[in-house]
């Protein structure tokens, strides 16, 4: 049988030959004595990208969300999320067990929530209440099947934010999907918030690490935090060189991601028992909903094709398009739905 198509995440990218040859090479030194010239040109690269002032190399987005919220809040704060965040839904509630901090959550159009929305769940302070410290966005949204903010939304809504006095984060595991999918510089959606995490692992290739970046204040207090949480890395530099690969040959690519997102996307809204609604797609994830399969049994059939999916809700399939998905492989993985499809009915 020929290789899988492996459609479950753009995680499962492996490094480039690049990156093999720059992690071989990389000159390392001890990163908890801030002695590691690697990771350190990666912090300030991507500092410098984002428009930020300092970085924090971080094993996982994970880790640099929590960091992101922990830095900037107190145990007992409250943060304002979209209910399907991946800060909320995904992170094991590392918020509330280590950081003790209270998720209130909004319910946000395809993951994307309004400054009125914001507004309305800010509340007077009264002793009953806990002070609301943070708001968190996510831009790309993983659950939102990929959408985007733009730079005058995430404008208004830390507008909004800063306004009553709250700090905003921004989950940018894949914001440089949102400034491709944009055609604007990742900086400028970046700016209005006040920490930005991104990540090097997804569609950027890079085996392992994202980064938190922020005031050099905050990243500071963020670094003293990742200690704590057991995140103080060593010759962390093999790593970093790789992420410095990424930044630097791997974004532009993205753009390849998102056309056959959309191709995709096109095809699968022809297949009965498919819906899905191709103009939501903008970025390099799909999402769709299955009419009458249940998820279990459409994966089981596509699996048995070659071609593997994950599944974010029942009766709901999710397809991440990422560098190992050329066009051969993505017309392999219509056929394949067309067939399991078929097949069912
Ligand atoms: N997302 C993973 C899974 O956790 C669902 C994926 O396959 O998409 N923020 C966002 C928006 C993410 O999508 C992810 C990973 C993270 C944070 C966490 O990053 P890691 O996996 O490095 O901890």
């Amino acid at each position: 049988m020929t290789q899988t198509i492996d459609l479950r995440s753009d995680t499962v990218t492996q490094p480039t030959e690049a990156m093999r040859e720059a992690m071989a090479r990389a000159p390392v030194g001890d990163d908890v004595y801030g002695e590691d010239p690697t990771v350190r040109a990666l912090e300030e690269r991507a500092a410098h990208l984002l428009g930020k002032e300092a970085g924090l190399f971080c094993p996982s987005g994970t880790m640099a969300n929590l960091l992101g919220v922990l830095s900037q809040t107190q145990p007992g704060d409250e943060l304002l999320c979209d209910v399907e965040s991946h800060v909320y839904y995904y992170e094991v509630g590392g918020v509330s067990r280590i950081g003790g901090v209270i998720p209130r959550t909004l319910p946000g159009d395809r993951g994307r929530l309004t400054p009125e929305q914001v507004t309305a769940a800010l509340r007077q302070p009264d002793i009953h209440f806990p002070p609301t410290t943070l708001l968190c966005l996510e831009n790309s949204h993983n659950r939102g099947g990929g959408s985007t903010y733009s730079v005058e939304e995430t404008e208004a809504l830390c507008r909004v934010a800063h306004a009553h006095g709250l700090r905003v984060h921004l989950d940018g595991a894949r914001l440089f999907n949102a400034a491709i999918a944009q055609g604007v510089p990742a900086a400028q959606l970046a700016a209005p918030a006040d920490t930005v995490m991104i990540s090097l692992s997804k569609g950027l290739s890079a085996p392992v690490g994202s980064i938190l970046c922020g005031p050099a204040e905050t990243i500071a207090r963020a670094r003293k935090l990742r200690k704590l949480l057991g995140g103080g890395m060593r010759q962390a530099g093999v790593l970093a060189a790789a992420g410095l690969i990424a930044l630097e040959q791997m974004v532009d690519r993205l753009v390849e991601d998102h056309a056959r997102a959309r191709r995709l996307a096109a095809a699968l809204a022809e297949i009965p028992g498919i819906e899905l609604d191709p103009a939501t797609v903008e970025t390099n994830i799909v999402i769709f909903q299955l009419a009458q399969m249940d998820e279990k049994t459409f994966l089981g059939a596509l699996r048995a094709q070659g071609v593997l999916a994950g599944s974010p809700a029942p009766g709901r399939i999710r397809m991440v398009l990422h560098r190992h998905i050329g066009d051969g492989e993505l017309e392999q993985a219509i056929r394949a739905v067309r067939r399991v499809m078929r097949e069912a009915a």
